[in-house]
């Protein structure tokens, strides 16, 4: 019999992925307490503190209220968004929980009632259209506190106040939610440590001591979540989180491939081989060796980390890169999230990001290769300049072609290459605020938030195109 190879799972979760910080707005209301995303400016500014290497990282309370702030104001609206959703057909919604609204400053003993209260609210809301809900824990949003007074991940004590909010929220949520994950893209704590890790690199000696330091230390907190989730809510899935970008060698030149393998093997595999398989892998023990990093581990821990690892992996998909040992400022890719050279194959989007569908299977076949663990792509998009037309029409027939041969990459790597998948949740289903620039014109969404770069709108949602594309896409399950 012939096989059809436009299948995707039954029960294969479609869906789209948001972050607490990035759309809900409401930043003081219900006792939250302020995260990083709450003090981070807009703009060039944004992705020069995130990505600079001894830049002095100093908060500015007042200074900053918008974007972050306001978000989309999914604080009051996630009523109409979620029907919105539902309209789309959504099986899944990932979304993450603020810290900052159930401990507020991170360190207190007693959960925040009102925090807890609000997010009751949104999964109920997602229960009654049959949304399956799926959360990741801690998304860029580590509470300023912890950052100010505890230089974040470096401080082996965030990992007990950690412990107190993931049992805070497992406990309350039991019932309610299924799909966990620990950390958002866990590795661009090598990238961007301010929102990964909760510190600044103030000298370059930074990148390595401190750096991995603050890495066990979250290890040990994604273990203690995991083994946390089991034993309350029997049922559930937690995965580990990651940012997973296949790195090319730019030609054949023997020393370029070595080159791209030992990146991508740190970018990209080093976390998730802790997470996945449970220990630090050899590559990392000598990377260790050769920069003088010797890591504080307390008793137990390598026993935790080796126990309780996740149950799939969740990983982001924007670009591919590629790479050259050596290479002049000419040759480098401008924009590319990821940097390395130009690729000459691929387009780039508006922001410099290369357009790599095929880059996707390949990255499926390169994760299940290595784990052989179920798949879950929870961030997968394009963000884009929409134009709103005369007649209010918002005509994205770009996204559409992006996402559909993203999609169409998937539904090969599974058919064709016998790779197994959750589930796919494109990022910012709803327009919001972007994390590298923190403005409102990089838009990803199906649903446009009239909400522009300098904090003007009226916060009305309007469908695009692609709304109804989506909508098809999954109401036949991917085959369309
Ligand atoms: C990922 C983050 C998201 C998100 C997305 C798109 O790295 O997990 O929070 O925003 O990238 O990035 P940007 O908003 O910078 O375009």
């Amino acid at each position: 019999m012939e096989q059809n190879n436009k299948r995707f799972p039954e029960g294969f979760l479609w869906g789209g992925a948001t972050a607490a910080n990035q759309m809900e707005g409401g930043f003081h209301e219900g006792n939250k307490g302020l995260n990083i995303a709450d003090v981070l400016p807009g703009g060039k500014e944004r992705l020069k503190l995130l990505m600079n290497p001894g830049f002095n990282f100093e908060i500015d309370e007042e200074k900053y209220t918008y974007p972050n702030h306001e978000g989309i104001d999914f604080y009051h609206r996630y009523k109409e968004d979620i029907a919105l959703f539902a309209e789309m057909g959504f099986k899944a919604f990932r979304l993450s929980i603020a810290w900052t609204r159930i401990f507020p400053n991170g360190d207190e003993l007693e959960p925040n009632e009102e925090g807890l209260a609000f997010y009751d609210r949104v999964f109920d809301e997602l229960h009654k259209h049959g949304i399956e809900p799926v959360v990741t824990i801690s998304h860029y949003e580590m509470p300023v506190n912890l950052v100010k007074e505890y230089r974040g991940w470096r401080n082996r004590e965030v990992v007990t106040f950690f412990e107190r909010y993931v049992n805070a929220i497992f406990n309350r949520y039991k019932d309610k939610v299924k799909y966990w994950m620990t950390f958002n893209e866990i590795n661009s704590g090598l990238m961007m440590p301010i929102m990964g890790l909760g510190f600044a690199i103030e000298k370059e000696e930074d990148k390595y001591q401190p750096t991995y330091q603050a890495f066990h230390h979250q290890f040990v907190a994604s273990s203690i979540a995991v083994k946390a989730c089991h034993e309350i809510i029997p049922e559930s899935q937690i995965g580990c989180m990651i940012i997973f970008a296949p790195v090319y060698p730019f030609d054949s030149n023997p020393e370029n491939v070595l080159y791209a393998h030992q990146e991508e093997r740190l970018f990209n595999n080093f976390c998730a081989d802790v997470q996945v398989r449970g220990e630090y892998p050899a590559f990392i023990k000598r990377y260790f060796k050769k920069h003088g990093i010797e890591l504080e581990i307390q008793e137990g821990d390598l026993e935790l980390i080796k126990e309780h690892t996740v149950d799939y992996i969740g990983f982001s998909y924007y670009m591919s890169r590629t790479e050259k040992k050596e290479k002049t400022e000419l040759e480098k890719a401008q924009g590319n999230m990821l940097a390395g050279v130009k690729n000459p194959f691929l387009k780039a989007s508006d922001w410099g990001w290369e357009i790599d569908p095929t880059g996707l299977r390949t990255s499926l076949n390169k994760l299940y290769d290595r784990y052989e663990l179920p798949l879950f792509i929870v961030e997968n998009g394009l963000g884009a300049y929409d134009k709103v037309e005369e007649d209010g029409s918002i005509n994205d027939d770009y996204r559409i072609k992006y996402l559909s041969e993203h999609i169409a990459a998937m539904r090969d790597a599974i058919n064709e290459d016998g790779v197994e998948m959750i589930g796919y949740t494109s990022w910012g289903c709803i327009d919001l605020v972007s994390a590298s620039t923190g403005e409102m014109s990089k838009r990803y969404g199906f649903i446009y938030v009239d909400k522009h770069d300098d904090g003007s709108g009226t916060l009305a949602r309007k469908k695009k195109k692609s709304f109804y594309w989506y909508k098809d896409v999954i109401a036949s399950n991917g085959e369309k």
